[in-house]
């Protein structure tokens, strides 16, 4: 458990890269906690379905038994509740702070969303202006991780930090995409500083503990597409 009278149990779901967030934000601190998996196709649990009425969704972290819901809100959450543990992820400086949160926000709402579009686009049209927002989302980052990281390994400086937390979710789905689609987010030429970052990122101890292998993950999703297709075809039928 955390430490003292502190009880951690996480809702998660092992593909799901907002939980793999949650669960860098925990390795980092160096909380331990319950790994609770949800069956997010099967039927989920009781537990989760009272903890996020909303959303209904994973990740949710129980503190003493308290849910929070949504993955940056945990990782912000939990970096203020356990400020006395392990590293801070967010900066103490409250302007340093807002641009954390803006770039985080950027993360979900534009980089993912239109990587997500041009991988799994409905048509090619879709899939084409995926990918358009995707490199100009990719450039956007670039010109950010520069900026932050001043020079160094990391958006957290020589450490990590809360960026570094919220991207580094994305790591192993963005190799895994590279294996099933044939591209890859961040590279040399398009993203040098962020395609060493995703290297070094990648190969932290407490990432390969909380990351999801890549090879299940190419697996997991090539299950998942195979089942998605046989649903459509059977309701067309
Ligand atoms: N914005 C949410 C996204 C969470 C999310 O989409 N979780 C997915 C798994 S990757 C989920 O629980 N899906 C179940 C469902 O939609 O019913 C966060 O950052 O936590």
């Amino acid at each position: 458990m955390a430490g003292g009278s502190d009880e951690l149990k996480l809702l998660g779901m092992w593909a799901s890269p907002f939980v793999m967030r949650v669960k860098l934000a925990l390795g980092f601190k160096g909380l331990s906690y319950e790994d609770v998996e949800e069956d997010l196709f099967g039927g989920k649990s009781e537990l989760l379905l009272k903890s996020n009425p909303v959303h209904k969704k994973v990740p949710v972290l129980l503190h003493n038994g308290k849910p929070v819901c949504e993955s940056q809100i945990i990782v912000q959450y939990i970096d203020e509740a356990f400020a006395g543990t392990g590293p801070l992820l967010l900066p103490s400086d409250p302007y340093e702070r807002a641009i954390a949160r803006f770039w985080g926000a950027y993360i979900d709402d534009k980089l993912l969303a239109s990587f997500l579009q041009s991988a799994k686009g409905k048509t090619e049209e879709e899939k084409a202006e995926g990918l358009k927002q995707t490199l100009v989302a990719v450039e956007n980052m670039e010109g950010a991780f520069k900026e932050i990281s001043k020079g160094k390994p990391f958006f957290g400086g020589d450490t990590v930090g809360y960026l570094d937390v919220t991207l580094g979710a994305l790591v192993s789905w963005i190799h895994a995409a590279e294996k099933i689609y044939g591209m890859r987010l961040f590279d040399a030429t398009r993203s040098p500083l962020l395609n060493a970052w995703l290297e070094q990122f990648g190969a932290l101890d407490v990432a390969k503990a909380a990351l999801a292998d890549v090879d299940r993950l190419v697996e997991y999703a090539k299950k998942r597409q195979a089942d998605q297709a046989a649903a459509e075809a059977s309701s067309n039928n």
